[in-house]
């Protein structure tokens, strides 16, 4: 090259453009190692630890990736600009020539202000638009070789850096969170190895089996087209009328129609993967597996009375109740398990792990706790982070791979794709919330709203004018497809067609109802006769009876009873006749109740009524209990501000009766002090408050003349059975009137005193 070079201008930054023999060109065959992207000294769970979640982050080489900070913005003490960074001398007025005359079009400062305000929306999400996120990690417990060598599972203590996203999926960007529907549980990894989206669901299966009727089963669940109802529900015709006719929902509208459609908290319901992916090791060799995330606080839901209340009162009742255990401390944690199995045993399985109608008993193939995920940084900007986070089921890293599974071969496609409209356009990997902390190095160039600059004249591969790079990672270190292969009895060419397993659609539906408490089987059948009702069209309604007969005589005996509807209408003739014995017919796990949590009552919250006249100490003492034991107090009062104590200790009510009704909280409190108790009594949402929480079987403790609220309420302190009501305590004290909150809250509920229909 001598002479040549020698010829040509040279600009030292970018050597390698020129072709020089510099060291960048590799010999024919070899490539250049990468440079090492760690600080020297540094290990890489402290890297991780503080990309994307704040604080001090390794240099990235590449600007699109790295910690958020590069990106936020705080204007404390900054003057206010236009967009071009030009000071803004009036705020308020827009040039006009003279006071009274038009506006100037030369007006460049209202125009670049309400150019951008007119362009500030973007289409919300198809499905699951309506969504909270929080920042967190995930750490590894012990490093898992002998599965995978995915970068999250390589070394015990291993911190990865992640975002998630919880959502309902049917409601619209503003629509209530307390909706009776499937939530959606996003993790973004954001792995030294790229990023990897684990897009998963509060319910381990769905409701169809193959990517061709999703936009079927949206479009039926969906608002109905003709007059845009109903937000945020399933409970009308179209949707019935579409799993009526796809009898491989069943099993899904057990897990929808259960309480775990309307949980108490996001912090408080588990997350599935729902499909079967593949684990991959070092070895090449590769293994089965799905993903469960399973709350240290236990599993809890709301009753539906409870979740119709609140959507009224606080539309935004999960997405608050998130923020909220963030910004207080009471970090929401999920342990993340596996349940892995090998091809020869899913083979031997009565139904196929390729469908994801079917889930994995865990009494066939049980969980291994493989770490946790704690979510403790809320996002700085709504818009910036929970609304442009792209989640895309494609995004795997080394170490993971896809099944087969025709459901998630079109999520595949679709998630990058709906990206590219809902976020205008390919870049939107550059979005900072999208960015990986791991370098981004490829020849993909241009298009809108491209951030990063490349630098040099080279966009192709191979190339010897940019040193052969970026080169390829080889198989040792990049990500390769296991080379599974299609078996002899798997090889039918081209068939647009399901395999035989597929068509057996009531054996798990059966397993889930029969898994469940006798409490939270009425509620399914109380959710199928609310739901069913709704619909206009008696076939629909009989339809779905009938297809209930094939999972649980007695559920659809339930059902057709609370709908008037006699006699029943025949079982649904079943595509498999032939009955598959299933291994297991009772999993004890599918119970909410199977998963208490750790005990801890953090963040749940309680109402402390109190009015003038109340005997103030004893309140006091209760809510400093309580917040020892890490829930949330609040005192309610028929006003907000200073309340006048009958005992002089000073007490301030920090919402009112109106604008937080009782039903808001977890469990009550009735103070001591005959003129308060005189006030609460003649107080009707004092009153419409505590039959709230005894309906909804939450815990009511009075404190001496407290109780006497309960009788002017018409409730009992016994159950209808005549035994003690376990969620009713009369205490005489502070510290008993905190243990008795306190145990009611590790309890959750009471629902021995759940009748149909209520008698408050
Ligand atoms: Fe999906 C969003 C979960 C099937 C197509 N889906 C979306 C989100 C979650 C899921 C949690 C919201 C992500 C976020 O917070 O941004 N989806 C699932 C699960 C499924 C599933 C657990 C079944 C196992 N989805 C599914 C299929 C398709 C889609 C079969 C299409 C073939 N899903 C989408 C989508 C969305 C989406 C239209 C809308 C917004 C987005 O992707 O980013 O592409």
């Amino acid at each position: 090259t001598g002479d040549l070079a020698a010829a040509m201008p040279f600009n030292a930054n970018k050597a390698a453009e020129h072709g020089q023999d510099n060291g960048l060109n590799p010999p024919a065959g070899a490539q250049v190692p990468p440079p090492s992207r760690l600080p020297t000294g540094s290990t890489l769970s402290e890297v991780n630890a503080s990309a994307k979640t704040g604080g001090v982050a390794a240099d990235g080489s590449n600007p699109g990736n790295g910690p958020l900070d590069r990106v936020r913005v705080d204007s404390g003490g900054q003057r206010l600009t236009t967009n071009q960074g030009v000071p803004i001398a009036d705020n308020q007025n827009s040039l006009k020539s003279g006071l009274r005359g038009p506006a100037l079009l030369e007006d460049f400062i209202l125009r670049d202000k309400l150019t951008h305000f007119d362009h500030e929306r973007i289409p919300e999400r198809i499905v699951h638009a309506r969504g909270s996120a929080a920042h967190g990690f995930f750490e590894c417990y012990d490093a898992v070789p002998q599965l995978t060598k995915a970068a999250p599972f390589k070394q015990a203590g291993k911190i990865t850096p992640v975002f998630v996203r919880f959502s309902t999926v049917a409601g619209e960007r503003g629509s209530k969170d307390t909706a009776r529907d499937v939530r959606g549980f996003a993790v973004k990894f954001y792995t030294d190895e790229g990023n990897w989206d684990l897009v998963g669901n509060n319910m381990p299966v769905f409701f169809i089996q193959d990517a061709m009727k999703f936009p079927d089963l949206v479009h039926a669940v969906k608002p109905e087209p003709h007059h845009g109802m109903p937000q945020a529900a399933s409970a009308h015709d179209t949707f019935w009328d579409f799993v009526s006719l796809m009898p491989e929902s069943t099993h899904m509208l057990m897990w929808v129609m259960s309480d775990r459609a309307i949980p108490r908290s996001f912090a408080t319901m588990q997350g599935f993967g729902v499909h079967t992916y593949r684990l991959v090791n070092e070895a090449g060799e590769s293994f089965f597996v799905k993903f469960h995330w399973n709350p240290k606080f236990g599993t809890h839901s709301l009753c539906w009375d409870e979740a119709v209340k609140i959507s009224g009162a606080d539309p935004d009742y999960h997405r608050r109740d998130l923020w909220e255990r963030i910004e207080a401390g009471a970090y929401p944690e999920w342990e993340l398990g596996l349940q892995v199995f090998t091809e020869e045993q899913a083979d031997k399985f009565s139904f196929d792990v390729l469908d994801a109608t079917k889930l994995v008993p865990e009494e066939l193939v049980p969980i291994q706790p493989v770490g946790r995920m704690v979510l403790n940084r809320n996002p700085d900007n709504f818009f910036a982070e929970t609304e442009q986070v792209a989640f895309c089921t494609a995004n795997i890293i080394p170490g993971l791979d896809f099944s087969n599974d025709p459901l998630l071969a079109g999520r595949i496609h679709s998630y990058v794709d709906t990206q590219i409209s809902r976020l205008g356009g390919p870049n939107f990997h550059e979005i900072p919330i999208n960015s990986p902390i791991a370098p981004v190095h490829n020849n993909q160039r241009d298009g809108m709203h491209r951030q990063a600059i490349p630098r040099g004249r080279v966009a192709y591969e191979p190339n010897s004018l940019g040193g052969g790079c970026p080169f390829q990672a080889g198989a040792t270190q990049g990500f390769t497809s296991v080379a599974a292969r299609i078996r002899a009895k798997d090889e039918q060419g081209k068939v647009r067609a399901k395999p035989e397993l597929f068509a057996e659609h009531y054996n798990q539906a059966a397993l889930f109802f029969n898994s469940q408490t006798p409490a939270e089987q009425a509620h399914i059948a109380a959710a199928f006769r609310f739901e069913l009702s709704k619909v206009q069209v008696p076939a629909i309604r009989q339809r779905v009876v009938s297809m209930l007969r094939n999972a649980s005589e007695s559920l659809a005996a339930q059902v057709a009873e609370g709908l008037n509807m006699n006699p029943l209408p025949d079982a649904m003739p079943r595509a498999l006749p032939r009955r598959l014995k299933p291994e297991v017919n009772v999993s004890p796990a599918l119970s909410l109740t199977a998963r208490p949590g750790d005990g801890s009552i953090a963040g749940r919250k309680v109402a402390l009524f109190v009015a003038d006249g109340v005997l103030g100490q004893g309140v006091l003492d209760v809510q400093a209990s309580l917040v020892a034991a890490g829930a949330v107090p609040r005192l309610i009062a028929p006003r907000i501000g200073p309340v006048a104590t009958g005992d002089g200790t000073a007490l301030e009510a920090d919402a009112s009766l109106e604008n937080e009704p009782a039903f808001l909280f977890d469990a009550l409190l009735l103070p001591d002090g005959a003129a308060a108790m005189v006030a609460l009594s003649g107080d009707g949402n004092a009153m419409a408050g505590i039959r709230d929480q005894y309906r909804h079987c939450k815990t009511v403790v009075a404190l001496g003349t407290g109780a006497e609220l309960l009788d002017v309420a018409g409730i009992s302190p016994t159950l209808p059975t005549g035994d003690p009501d376990p969620g009713i305590t009369v205490a005489s004290d502070a510290a008993s009137a905190a243990d008795a909150l306190v145990d009611g809250l590790r309890r959750h509920r009471h629902p021995q005193r759940e009748t149909d229909p209520p008698i408050v």
